[in-house]
């Protein structure tokens, strides 16, 4: 990047005491000019330890959602309010709440891939490092889990004492375009590398796969692994993340594996977002306190990996 840029953006994040988060399927130019690079709950979390005045999000909606419902007093500011996740908008509180009456004796647990108003009547949420221990802590033995059929799948293989009713929702990056054969033909190409998958995979790569890990726990693998190659199941640009933190190792992820969402965030888009501070996300204040109680019940269970 230039150094009249890198300047300017510097500049700007101190004259308006604004800080920059981005999640790690960021494009590569957004997460160098990042203060701090993550996944959703780290983000959320770096948010409320921070003093800036203004949070710049880098992520998907939901994300910068749940930043502000864990950060009311702070101003988020979502460069592209456009930005927003397919699997999320699966779900609504209208057919949630009609499976709810359905099965009354069941806890709901929403993967944080959803929106604040599905939060909001939601028993307690999950991410994808922590779904099993989320699951395994709740007393109820039925569970509506919305809205990634993969996840849920995923963690019914941990848990066989309790009934899972799966909500048909998916990641169409991770369902779609991350395919057995993509993971198999690289495994060819690759014989050493050890292969590292997302739980938002379908069951079959799920099945081929060496290890079963969050972005975060990829990060934590990459790092503590003796492997020196690495097959990535998820989101393709979490690798510059990985080769930027391990330059010395290898990382091969599926080519299609892009989600086009998340590359709506640009650098220009980012760069005006700290020029005029906005747009601001906003959520009203009854959304944000209900959903604040699922948020912050997974949080005291902790991460899973
Ligand atoms: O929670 C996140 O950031 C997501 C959606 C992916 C992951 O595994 O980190
Ligand atoms: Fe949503 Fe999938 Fe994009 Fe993640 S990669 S934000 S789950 S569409």
């Amino acid at each position: 990047m230039k150094r009249d840029l890198l300047e300017k953006i510097n500049e700007l994040k101190k004259r308006n005491n604004a800080v920059i988060l981005a999640h790690n399927y960021q494009l590569p130019e957004v997460q160098d000019i990042a203060d701090f690079v993550g996944d959703s709950l780290d983000l959320a979390r770096k948010a409320m330890n921070t003093d800036a005045d203004y949070i710049i999000f880098c992520g998907v909606n939901f994300m910068a959602e749940t930043a502000k419902i864990l950060n009311p007093d702070k101003v988020v500011i979502h460069p592209d309010i456009g930005s927003r996740c397919p699997m999320a908008d699966m779900v609504d509180v209208e057919s949630l709440s009609w499976l709810q009456e359905k099965h009354p004796d069941a806890a709901t647990v929403a993967y944080v891939n959803t929106t604040a108003d599905v939060k909001a009547i939601s028993d307690i949420c999950c991410t994808s490092s922590n779904a099993v221990k989320v699951i395994r802590s709740l007393e109820e033995k039925k569970i509506i889990f919305v809205p990634d059929q993969n996840l849920g799948m995923y963690a019914k293989r941990f848990i066989k004492d309790k009934e899972i009713i799966l909500w048909q929702g998916m990641c169409p990056t991770h369902h779609n375009n991350i395919r057995k054969e993509d993971i198999l033909r690289l495994k060819e190409e690759h014989p050493d590398a050890e292969i590292m998958v997302h739980p938002e995979c379908r069951p079959e790569v799920i099945d081929i796969a060496d290890f079963v890990f969050s972005t975060n726990g990829m990060v934590r693998h990459a790092r503590e692994s003796s492997s020196r190659e690495f097959i990535v199941g998820t989101e393709k640009e979490l690798c510059y993340r990985l080769k930027k933190e391990n330059p010395e190792k290898e990382f091969y992820p599926v080519p299609t594996a892009v989600c086009p969402n998340m590359k709506k965030i640009t650098l220009d888009k980012v760069i005006r977002s700290l020029e005029k501070l906005e747009p601001e996300l906003k959520i009203s204040q009854d959304i944000m306190e209900k959903a604040r109680i699922p948020i912050e019940r997974m949080m005291e269970i902790g991460r899973g990996d």
